[in-house]
């Protein structure tokens, strides 16, 4: 089994540093995924939560974690419906900001449901169709990346599709489950998508979701909405601050199922924001610094009461163009 397990594990590794180092990780990586899958593989959990009232294709928890209203497919009514604008990185509370042009495109998003974590990869097709597309899922551990099985990851996969803002295109969201001790266990974890040529294994597109784990919760890494609305207010008014721009991230917690997990010193309505610097980056690692951080209001969320001592702290990511780029 865990043979077997290796062998479908494919490392992809810029690292020179020989055979050894490789067969390690996916040894590593391997019994990592095989001992989360069977203590969890044997329990059935509550099926997993896939009502979705406005029928835009996100489902009203993941709503609920991203901000967007559940009740109205298009939240800001700009023609694009939350799904297309998550898909095709746009910013669904904002209506002045729409898709770019492009023909396929993919992002990735979590919740937590049930003692699972979900993740959703939001897809826009344009006019191609589901069979069209392979899609594959990894995770940076330290310095490397490592491919999780399909047969993994697609075991417990829910899928659905609906029409896109144009014409004969068309979206689809593919939610799949990880056991949450996967983030417990390695505390930040990046998971990639990509979408792939499904003729010629070509990958066409790619996405990454930064998780952490603090206090037996897991976050999520946001971007959507406030670095937008900041990028327009530095655009037009330059802000203030100095030359080097800061991207913000929201640190949003996104507990295994209501706000059981939640410590009750947290902050309701909050989350955590950070203000982050590029501290390094080579092989498509990309170091951020965390340079400004605090409580902010208006999500249905929570905020750590440590949120402010971030600062200093340092967190590794990957570049998505690296996984498209070759
Ligand atoms: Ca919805
Ligand atoms: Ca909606
Ligand atoms: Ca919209």
């Amino acid at each position: 089994m865990n043979n077997e397990l290796r062998a479908q594990t494919v490392v992809r590794t810029q690292d020179p540093r020989g055979v050894f180092a490789k067969v390690a990780f996916i040894a590593t990586l391997g019994a990592l995924l095989l001992l989360l899958l069977l203590p969890n593989g044997a329990v059935l959990a509550n099926p997993i939560d896939h009502a979705d009232a406005d029928g835009d294709g996100i489902v009203d928890a993941q709503e609920q974690v991203l901000s967007l209203n559940q009740n109205q497919a298009d939240t800001d009514n700009d023609g694009y419906s939350d799904l297309e604008e998550l898909a095709r990185h746009s910013e669904p509370k904002m209506s002045q900001s729409t898709p770019l042009p492009s023909t396929l495109d993919l992002a990735l998003t979590a919740r937590g449901d049930s003692n699972r974590l979900v993740v959703v990869f939001a897809i826009y097709l344009g006019d191609l169709q589901p069979a069209d597309i392979n899609l594959s899922m990894g995770v940076l551990l330290g310095n490397r990346m490592g491919d999780i099985p399909p047969w993994y990851f697609m075991r417990d996969a829910w899928m659905t599709t609906v029409p896109g803002n144009a014409p004969g295109t068309s979206l689809m969201v593919v939610e799949t489950c990880l056991p949450p001790n996967f983030v417990h266990a390695l505390g930040n974890v990046s998971l990639y998508g990509v979408l792939e040529d499904a003729q010629t294994g070509t990958a066409l597109a790619a996405d990454v979701v930064d998780l952490g784990s603090q206090s037996g919760v897991i976050f999520m890494r946001a971007t959507p909405p406030i670095r937008s609305i900041h990028a327009q207010v530095g655009g037009i008014g330059g802000s203030g601050g100095g030359s080097q721009p800061l991207s913000g991230s929201v640190y949003l917690p996104i507990p295994p199922g209501g706000d059981g997990d939640i410590p009750m010193s947290w902050i309701p309505g909050e989350v955590c924001y950070q203000k982050t610097q590029v501290v390094g980056a080579g092989g498509g690692i990309i170091t951020h610094e965390v340079v400004e951080a605090e409580c902010r209001d208006g999500w249905d969320a929570y905020c750590k009461t440590d949120c402010a001592s971030s600062v200093g702290s340092t967190y590794d990511t990957l570049d998505p163009a690296v996984l498209v780029g070759g």
